[in-house]
This record gives C-alpha cells, structure tokens and sequence, in this order.
C-alpha cells in the first residue's frame, strides 16, 4: 500500500519537535520508500501548506 502511494502528508508538524521528530530523516526515509510520491507538511493548527494541501485533494 505504502509503496503505491501518491501523496504522503506528515500532518501536525507544528509540534513536531515537542514530539521529537526528526522531520528531515523522516522525509528522507519516507523518499526511500516511496520516491514517486508527494510529500507535504502541514499544519492545521498554524494553518502551513493549507492551500498546497487543498490542491493535492
Ligand atoms: N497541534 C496540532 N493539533 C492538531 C492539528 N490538527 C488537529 N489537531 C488536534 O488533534 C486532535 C484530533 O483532531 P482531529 O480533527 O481528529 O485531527 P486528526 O488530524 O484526525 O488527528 P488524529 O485524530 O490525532 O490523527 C484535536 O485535539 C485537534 O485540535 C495540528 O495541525 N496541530
Ligand atoms: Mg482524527
């Protein structure tokens, strides 16, 4: 499934650090996996890539 996948959102990435993700190693490894997709980051709370987002849909 994964490995087909178009998209891949990393979503929430405003608490990203307080998480303690390693949010370029985790791009890094998701391009391994799944070099066709796009990948994008955002952030429903500060509202990041929102739009981007919305095109994707
Ligand atoms: N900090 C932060 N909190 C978020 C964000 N999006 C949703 N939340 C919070 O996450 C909780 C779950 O909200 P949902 O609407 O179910 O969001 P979701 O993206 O489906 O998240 P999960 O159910 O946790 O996978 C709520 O308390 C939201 O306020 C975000 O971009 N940043
Ligand atoms: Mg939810």
């Amino acid at each position: 499934m994964f490995q087909t996948a178009k998209s891949v959102i990393f979503k929430k990435v405003d608490i990203a650090e307080v998480a303690g993700l390693n949010g370029q190693l985790a791009i890094a490894n998701t391009k391994l996996v799944v070099p066709q997709a796009t990948i994008l980051e955002v952030s429903a709370r500060t509202g990041w890539q929102r739009e981007t987002f919305r095109g994707c849909l």
